[in-house]
C-alpha cells in the first residue's frame, strides 16, 4: 500500500500472532542438515525438521540436484486425462511402502488436501458400493486434520473451528485419549485408554452404522501435543470398523517416513487401516506434496462403479507435479540409502531416555515419548495459559534450538539425521530454560 513503511506488513503469516512476530521478527535465512541458519547469523539446531517435514535434514543434494533437473526437464504437465512418467513412478515406489493392500495412490498438494480428499474418496467409495446413506464422517477431539473445510470438521481444535461456521453437515467426534491423571511419564504407548475406541461403538448406537462413511484420526496425534494412542486403542479401533463397514483413514501427514520407525505408524504398529493420508516427509518438505493411499478393492470399487468416463471427480491442478514427485523421488530413495526409516528405532532408547531425564524439573507435568518424538507438557501459568510454552519456545530460538509450541506443551521431533550429541544439546538446552523460565 502506498506511504507504507514496514516490510513485514504485507505478508498475512499463517497461524501466527502477525502483531507480536512483526515487533520482534525472529527470520530463517539458510540450513544444511540438523541446522538452521538465522537472519541474525546464528545457528539454530532443529528440533522440529521444520514442521515434523524435513525428515532427512535440510538442503540434501539429491533432493535439491532432482528438483533442478526436473524443472529443467519438464517444469509442468497437466495429469488431468494426460500424463508424465514421474508421478507413476513415484506412487508405485510409494504404494510398495505402505500396509499390505494400500497401493492405489491419489497426490495433492499438502495434509489439507491429502484429508480433503481422503474424506471425499470415502464418501465415493461408499456410494461405489451401494451405501450412499453413508455419509456421516467422524472425527476426534483434539485431532488435527489440516485446514480446508472438511479438515476442521472432522478435527477437534476449537480455534481452527470457531471463527469458521458450522462446517461439514453430520460430522461427530471421539474423545481423545489424553489422561495425564493415569498416563502420565509413559515411555511409549500409555497403559490406559483403549476403552476410549469403544466411543465410535457409542457413535454407531446414537446414529446408525448406515449413517456412517468413515472415522478419521492420526494414529498419534502431534500437532494437538503429542498423544500416543494407548495400548490397543487403534486396534479396537479397527475392529468396530469392520464390524460395521466404516472406512478407517490414518492421518499420517506426520507420523509416515520414518517419524516412529518404518515408513507408515500403521506398518510399524500392526494396524491396517484403509486409507492413509500424507504430506511432509513424502519429499522431504523441498517442495509441496501431500498422498493418499488406498485400499486396492475400495480404489477397484469406485473404478467398477462407472461403466466409461471419470470415476472420481475430483484433483488439484498440480497432483503429481513434476518438481514434487522429483522430490519425492530422490528423497525415498536417501531414506532407503541411509536406513532412515530405522533410525528412530536404533535411537529411540536413547532419545527416550533423554526427554525423562527432565521429569522432575520445574513446571514438568508430564513427558509422552513415541519413535523420535517427544512431547513435554507444562503447567500452565495462572491466568495465562499457553503463554510459559510460547515462552520457552522463544528463549530457545534465542539460544540456538528449534522446538514447536502447541498449548503448554513442547513438542520435538528432529530430523531423522540426529545424533545423539545433539539429542544431549536440545535436552541440556530445555533443562536450563525450564530453570530460568517463570
Ligand atoms: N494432518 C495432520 C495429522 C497434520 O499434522 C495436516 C493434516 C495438514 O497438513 P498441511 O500440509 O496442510 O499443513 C497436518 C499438519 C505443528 C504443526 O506445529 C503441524 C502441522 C502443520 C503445521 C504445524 O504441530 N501438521
Ligand atoms: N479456482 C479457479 C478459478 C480455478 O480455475 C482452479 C483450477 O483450475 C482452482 C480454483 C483450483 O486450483 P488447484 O487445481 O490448483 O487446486
Amino acid at each position: 500500500m502506498k506511504g507504507e513503511n514496514d516490510p513485514l506488513a504485507a505478508f498475512w503469516m499463517p497461524f501466527t500472532a502477525n502483531r507480536a512476530y512483526k515487533a520482534t521478527p525472529r527470520q530463517l535465512v539458510s540450513a544444511s542438515g540438523m541446522f538452521y541458519q538465522s537472519g541474525d547469523g546464528r545457528t539454530i539446531l532443529d528440533g522440529t525438521s521444520g514442521l515434523w517435514c524435513s525428515n532427512a535434514g535440510h538442503c540434501r543434494d539429491e533432493i535439491t540436484e532432482a528438483i533442478a533437473n526436473a524443472a529443467a526437464t519438464l517444469d509442468f504437465a497437466p495429469t488431468f486425462q494426460l500424463g508424465h512418467p514421474l508421478p507413476f513412478e513415484l506412487a508405485r515406489r510409494l504404494a510398495a511402502l505402505m500396509p499390505d493392500g494400500l497401493d492405489r495412490i491419489f497426490f495433492t498438494n499438502s495434509g489439507s488436501e491429502s484429508v480433503d480428499t481422503a474424506l471425499k474418496i470415502a464418501l465415493a467409495i461408499q456410494r461405489a458400493k451401494g451405501q450412499g446413506t453413508r455419509t456421516r464422517l467422524i472425527g476426534r477431539e483434539r485431532g488435527y486434520h489440516g485446514t480446508g473445510f472438511g479438515g476442521i470438521s472432522v478435527g477437534g481444535l476449537v480455534n481452527n473451528r470457531r471463527a469458521f461456521g458450522g462446517g461439514l453437515p453430520g460430522v461427530d467426534h471421539l474423545r481423545h485419549t489424553h489422561d495425564i491423571a493415569r498416563n502420565a511419564f509413559t515411555r511409549g504407548f500409555p497403559q490406559h485408554g483403549a476403552e476410549l475406541a469403544d466411543d465410535l461403538q457409542r457413535l454407531v448406537d446414537l446414529h446408525g452404522a448406515e449413517t456412517i462413511a468413515a472415522v478419521i484420526v492420526e494414529p498419534m496425534a502431534g500437532s494437538t501435543g503429542v498423544l500416543v494412542p494407548p495400548v490397543g486403542y487403534l486396534q479396537r479401533l479397527r475392529e468396530i470398523c469392520d464390524r460395521h463397514g466404516i472406512i478407517l483413514i490414518f492421518d499420517e501427514v506426520i507420523t509416515a517416513f520414518g517419524r516412529v520407525g518404518g515408513a507408515t505408524a500403521a506398518g510399524r504398529w500392526g494396524v491396517t487401516p484403509d486409507i492413509i493420508t500424507m504430506a511432509k516427509g513424502l519429499t522431504n518438505a523441498a517442495v509441496p506434496m501431500g498422498a493418499v493411499a488406498v485400499k486396492r478393492e475400495l480404489h477397484d470399487a469406485v473404478l467398477d462403479s462407472v461403466d466409461a468416463g471419470i470415476e472420481l471427480f475430483h484433483g488439484y491442478t498440480y497432483s503429481g507435479h513434476p518438481l514434487a514427485s522429483a522430490a519425492g523421488l530422490a528423497t525415498l530413495d536417501l531414506y532407503a540409502r541411509d536406513g532412515l526409516f530405522d533410525r528412530a528405532i536404533e535411537l529411540g532408547g536413547y532419545w527416550e531416555d533423554a526427554a525423562h531425564s527432565l521429569n522432575g524439573r520445574r513446571h514438568v507435568i508430564d513427558i509422552r515419548t513415541i519413535g523420535l518424538v517427544a512431547g513435554i507438557e507444562l503447567e500452565p501459568r495462572v491466568g495465562a495459559p499457553t503463554a510459559r510454552a510460547m515462552e520457552l519456545f522463544h528463549a530457545a530460538f534465542d539460544n540456538g534450538l528449534l522446538v514447536r509450541a502447541t498449548g503448554d506443551i513442547i513438542a520435538l521431533s528432529p530430523p531423522l539425521i540426529v545424533e545423539k550429541v545433539q539429542i544431549d544439546a536440545m535436552f541440556g538446552t530445555i533443562a536450563d530454560l525450564l530453570d530460568r523460565i517463570d
